[in-house]
């Protein structure tokens, strides 16, 4: 099925150079569709973290660095685009390698990628500070952004080096140095992105890469003292850990989390589009994507029909090599992410759930040895099942129906959860409506699954916070400094608090 390649090893890099574990350990890397190890993963531990860190800070203090102007980050971020581009293929490649997910979605990835680091490329040279107005007018009062110095970056295994961008692009942009951790189960594209990196003529330690495990070494960067900021993708419990890591020295987090986006399709929609967008919200990616739209709302009036046809559709999905073009659905990234998809349904249904499609392994042999799980829709489901409340992460869709618009407001917003919502309607004031009512932090009207490196993302409620992505985000990766300077000659009395205003 999947060529076969020699197993790849690959070394951490930090301070501008590829390096060996300090304690030589490897982590396996497996190839989801095949169980294939494909490549071993530096297994890092306290000393490797503990001398990214060093370096990061080393660059952050350094003529080379401080003194860059904006407009040469600029330029820096933008020949890194150029050569992300150039190796769109290759990173595709490496990441379906390592987590499964079709070729076709991982180089579309790898393809818009690049404008993340244009965008923030020309944002580089675009902060300005402010000019305070104040009534004592010998008073000169202005503003500095000023960067937060190391940033640590803790990214998931679904999207390895879409999740770092978001980070990454902002982070560097505002002056801030890095240090990356990807997820243990897919490193080896943040290791690719590294030797790209240090092509493009950045200084030594502007970004350091660590691998391992994140109770060992995710643990330790989400609490080192030279963390100035942690920005976190990754399952609610952990973010809660590293809020609380961060915390202890102060340091603020950015957490992008889970969720259980609804999807709601109203009967004068274009059940066409609806349909094609609750295929894509659920099964794409094999529902392993934060914004899956996993709980489906249809109008009671056309739900039959429409339920009818996504079980249809949802049944002739292929399955099969992710390398392959005509592949619709891979496998899962990881057993225990297989296991965590079993487990659901099964809780599912013995809450009452009915299986209209999937809720299995495939028989096919041909797939044997993946981690496939056929795309599932569930019937018969209520909105207070943890079906409809607990994140599966796989392609298992929860089918629930609606009468009106204030009771699906009301079933959507019920959830711990507020990351993404779609609307299917073609009624505008409905659709603003909608947008409005909804709890989330990103509403699609007949779109799913779409984003832009200029639109904010980031999750209400328990899907994280803070956002990323937009002109904002670049200011979560700075902070502001008050410059107050008295210009006339007075000389002022030592005891008295003076106020400007
Ligand atoms: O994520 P983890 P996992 C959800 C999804 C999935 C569940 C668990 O529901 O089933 O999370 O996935 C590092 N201190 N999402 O186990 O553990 C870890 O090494 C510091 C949603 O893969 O949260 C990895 O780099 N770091 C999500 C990163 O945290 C720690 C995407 C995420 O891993 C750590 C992925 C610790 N104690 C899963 N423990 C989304 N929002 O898109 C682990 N890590």
């Amino acid at each position: 099925m999947v060529q076969k390649t020699a197993i790849k090893h690959y070394q951490m890099y930090i301070g501008g150079e590829f390096v060996d574990p300090s304690n030589s350990e490897y982590i396996e890397s497996t190839n989801p569709a095949t169980g294939e190890i494909w490549a071993y993963i530096p297994k890092g531990g306290k000393e490797d973290v503990d001398r990214a860190f060093k370096a990061a800070r080393q660059c952050y203090e350094s003529e080379e660095w401080s003194s860059l102007s904006p407009t040469k980050r600029g330029k820096l971020l933008r020949k890194l685009a150029e050569a992300l581009e150039k190796n769109a293929e290759h990173l595709a490649r490496t990441e379906t390698q390592d987590n499964g997910k079709l070729y076709k979605e991982m180089l579309g990835q790898m393809m818009i990628i690049p404008s993340w680091y244009e965008y923030y490329a020309g944002l580089a040279d675009k902060v300005e500070g402010t000019v305070i107005p104040l009534d004592r007018q010998s008073v000169f009062n202005y503003t500095l952004r000023e960067p937060l110095g190391v940033v640590a970056c803790i990214t998931a295994w679904n999207s390895p080096l879409l999740i770092a961008t978001f980070k990454m692009a902002a982070a560097l942009a505002a002056g801030n140095t890095i240090v990356l951790k990807p997820s243990e189960f897919t490193s080896a594209s943040s290791l690719e992105f590294a030797r790209i990196f240090n092509e493009v003529g950045f200084p030594p330690g502007t970004l350091n890469v660590v691998t391992g495990y994140g109770h060992s070494v995710g643990d330790i960067i989400s609490k080192h003292s030279l963390a100035n900021k942690v920005t976190f993708t990754g399952g609610p419990e952990t973010g809660r850990k590293v809020a609380v890591n961060a915390a202890s020295n102060l340091t603020g987090v950015t957490l992008e989390l889970g969720g259980k986006s609804p999807n709601i399709v109203f009967a004068d929609a274009n059940l066409d589009a609806a349909e094609a967008g609750v295929i894509s919200g659920i099964f794409a990616a094999s529902g392993q994507t934060c914004i899956a739209g996993s709980r489906l709302f249809v109008e009671r009036s056309i739900a039959d029909e429409f339920i009818d046809s996504l079980v249809r559709r949802a049944k002739e999905i292929r399955l099969g090599n992710p390398m392959s073009p005509d592949t619709q659905m891979g496998p899962a990234a990881t057993p225990a992410q297989l296991m965590k998809i079993e487990k659901y349904v099964n809780i599912a249904t013995d809450e009452g759930a009915r299986v209209l499609a999937g809720g299995e392994r495939p028989c096919d042999p041909e797939l044997s040895k993946g981690l496939f799980y056929l795309p599932t829709i569930l019937g018969n489901v209520r909105n207070s099942m943890r079906i409809a409340q607990e994140e599966v992460f796989g392609p298992v869709l929860s089918v629930m129906t609606f009468d009106t618009e204030e009771e699906v407001v009301k079933l959507a917003n019920d959830s711990e959860f507020g990351l993404a919502a779609g609307i299917w309607t073609n009624d505008l004031n409905r659709s603003h409506r909608m947008a409005r009512a909804l709890e989330a932090g990103t509403v699609w009207v007949n779109t799913y699954r779409t984003s832009a490196p200029g639109s904010p993302f980031g999750g209400y409620k328990n899907s994280g916070l803070g956002r990323e992505m937009g002109i904002d985000a670049i200011y979560d990766f700075m902070q502001t400094k008050s410059v107050l300077v008295e210009l006339s000659d007075e000389i002022r009395d030592p005891f008295t608090v003076r106020t400007l205003n």
